[in-house]
This record gives structure tokens, sequence and C-alpha cells, in this order.
């Protein structure tokens, strides 16, 4: 098949998630184009099959605001006509789906059909897409869709709740390459981090203010009056200062350290021992599925489609958003001692194993299929 992939080419979950699926779908032989504004992320090193197209957005004095939708939508025009595609799958909603449905218009005047899929990804509807400033185009063109997918149950519910919407919606869930996150830790950096042996907390994301990272100090902090441990955070974000500020105020700084974004995720989490999501709403929390991947124990927020993927008593604990106390005890419970840490770290590395990407890519295969054979 030849796909066109349209997604945010930042740290951001969806991008990472789309580019990871673009990879795994040119290994299996398609082509793959992605039409971005920016080379994604985790598109590193060369790979057959998969092709980027930049989308330039020109600017003229008379633009206070550079239609970037109009640019997309052209480049996607120009890409799937000199490369004949069979589909456009785009990530997150805005403004690609209304891009995309402005693209197979043009097209179809040209006589020339392209099935478009818009994959959910989360704030694309509770956040951003219901404000009202988006919300009619957003319900239009997810409408519009030729198919609509999810990557939890918590957010098709969450957008039939939201929008109304005609068509179905089904859940792909989010994958993770289980063989890329099982790495042994780097001895070496695991005594940079923890020389005495501390455990070592860890947190990645956008510091968006969804994340409440302030929580995350908060947490560690009561943590670090009962045992010894160490706090590492992963990502860079408007909420990174406060987060500092917090912790130089709590006098946690000398124990916590800001990597800043980080590509070798893999690495950072194989040193890990816990992973702490507090965030207000997360549709799936690919970021703590990633960490399961590498054997690391999950505490997080009972928020949107969290309790999906993480398993309370298993792969690590869930409680409400801002319960700091109740994360402590949750915490402490898991870090406890070596045989205790160990049980969590065996199971979250199993029950991570179920969303494999040989798994999951396979269902985005058959889902494209259906638009071939019509
Ligand atoms: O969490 C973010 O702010 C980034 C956002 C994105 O679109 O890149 O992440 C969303 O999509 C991820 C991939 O599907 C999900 O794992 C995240 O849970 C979701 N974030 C939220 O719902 C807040």
């Amino acid at each position: 098949m030849k796909i066109g992939i349209v997604c945010y080419p930042t740290f951001g979950g969806s991008g990472v998630l789309a580019t990871e699926l673009g990879k795994a779908l040119a290994q299996q032989g398609h082509h793959v184009h992605f039409i971005t504004y920016q080379q994604p992320v985790r598109l590193n090193g060369f790979i057959p099959n998969i092709y980027y197209h930049e989308v330039q957005v020109p600017t003229y004095p008379l633009f206070d605001y550079p239609p970037y939708e109009t640019a997309l939508a052209s480049t996607m025009v120009d890409v799937i006509k000199n490369n004949d595609l069979d589909l456009l799958h785009v990530h997150y909603a805005i403004p690609h789906a209304s891009a995309a449905y402005m693209a197979k218009r043009i097209l179809e005047q040209e006589g020339k059909h392209i099935p478009v899929i818009t994959t959910l990804h989360g704030t694309d509807i509770t956040l951003v897409g219901k404000d009202k400033t988006y919300a009619p185009v957003v319900a239009f063109s997810i409408n519009e869709s030729d198919a609509i997918t999810a990557v939890s149950q918590n957010l098709r519910e969450e957008t039939y709740r939201t929008f109304n919407i005609k068509k179905e919606i089904s859940v792909i869930y989010n994958f993770v390459d289980v063989a890329r996150f099982s790495r042994k830790p780097i001895d070496a950096f695991k005594k940079v981090i923890a020389p005495n042996g501390e455990r070592i907390l860890l947190h990645a994301s956008n510091f968006r203010q969804v994340k409440r990272v302030q929580d995350v100090v908060s947490i560690f902090n009561e943590i670090r009056k009962e045992i010894p441990a160490k706090l590492l955070f992963v990502g860079d974000g408007p909420e990174r200062q406060m987060a500092e500020e917090l912790s130089r105020n709590l006098g946690t700084c000398d124990d916590t350290r800001f990597v800043g974004k980080q590509d070798q995720m893999e690495d950072i989490l194989a040193i890990a021992d816990l992973f702490l999501l507090t965030s207000e709403y997360e549709s799936f929390g690919l970021a703590a599925l990633e960490a399961m991947a590498a054997g690391v124990p999950v505490v997080s927020t009972d928020a949107g489609g969290l309790g999906e993927i993480n398993i309370a008593g298993e792969t690590g604990y869930l409680s409400h958003v801002g319960d700091i106390a109740q994360m402590t005890k949750q915490s402490l419970a898991i870090l406890k001692d070596d045989a205790t840490l160990a049980g969590f770290k065996s199971r979250a590395a199993a029950h991570a194993r179920q969303y494999d990407i040989a798994t999951i890519v396979p269902q985005y295969e058959a889902l494209y299929e259906q638009f071939l054979t019509k």
C-alpha cells in the first residue's frame, strides 16, 4: 500500500505513535509518506520505503497568521497525486482532519478517490477540540472521515459525549515496541543518577498544565522523607520552570534532575524504578505504556483511559487526580522492598506485551485493507 501519514512532528504522544506506526508499516513493505511541517522527532536514520514531505508555509506581510491548514491541504493534494497514494491516515483531528477533507474534495473533482482515516488522540477532543472556536469544524471533519479510530475506550466515549458523531469509532490501542524497551540498565548511568543505590523515580511529558507536574514534585518530596530516592524529569514545556521552582522551595532540587527532551527513552527507563503520571486527563498515556514495557511500574491518576492500561495492584496503582497522599502511599508500597518492586516490574513488563507493535500494527493494516477493496 502507499500510505500518507499526517501528524505533529514534535515529542507529543500522537506524533510519536504516528511515526512509529509509519516505520513499522514501512518495515512490512508499505510505502509511507509523512506529510508534516518538520521532520518527526522519531523519524531518524534512513529507512527504505519512507518518504518525507515538508509542508512549507510561505509568509506574507498581510498574514498575521500564516494559513498552515491551507498549505497542508495543498501539500496533501500534491503528494497524493504525484505518488498515487492509496489512503491518508491523519493523527490528531486539528487541523489534520479538516485539511484532509479539503484535499479529498479537491482530488474528487479531479477523479481521484482518497480514503481518509482519522485517529483521535486525546486533547484534540477533550481540550482543544471542544473549545467552541474549533468544535464545529472538528465535529464536521471527523464525521467526514471514512474511518475513525480512538486510542482508548475512554476517548471513544468522550468523543461521542462531546460531539454529534454519526459514525462508528473503533478503538485501536496505542502500541509499544517491547523489544526496543526491554533494555538492560547501563550501570555507569545508574551510578551517576543514584550513586548510593537510591530508588529512581521518573516523569516524562510535555510539561503542559494537564500533566500536573507540580504533583510529581510534591509526591517526590513526601517519598524522600521516607526512603532515599532520586527524581528524573524528562521532556520540556510550559510548566517546567514552575516544577523547578517548587523543587527549589521544597528543598528537593539536589535530588532532582531535569534532563530535557530525550530520544533514547529506553536507556533512561531502564534505570528507573517507578513512573509517576499525575495527569488531570490522559486518553491513553503512551509514556506510561513505554515505562511498563521497560519493566517500570506506574503510579498514575485514574483519569481518562489510564485505568485501561495501568492495572491496580498489578502494574502499579491509580488514584484520584491531585491525591498526593494516596499516590505517595502507593509509591512507597511498591518501592518498600526489592521483592515487591521486582514483582511489580515483571508484571508491568508482562502486561505491556499485550500492546506490542506486532499485535497492534496489523489492526491498522486490516482497517486500511477495507478501503482498498472498495
Ligand atoms: O499528552 C499530550 O499533551 C500530547 C498528546 C498528543 O496528542 O500528542 O497526547 C495524547 O495522545 C497520546 C498518544 O495517543 C496519548 O497517549 C496521550 O494520553 C494523549 N494525551 C492526553 O490525552 C492529555
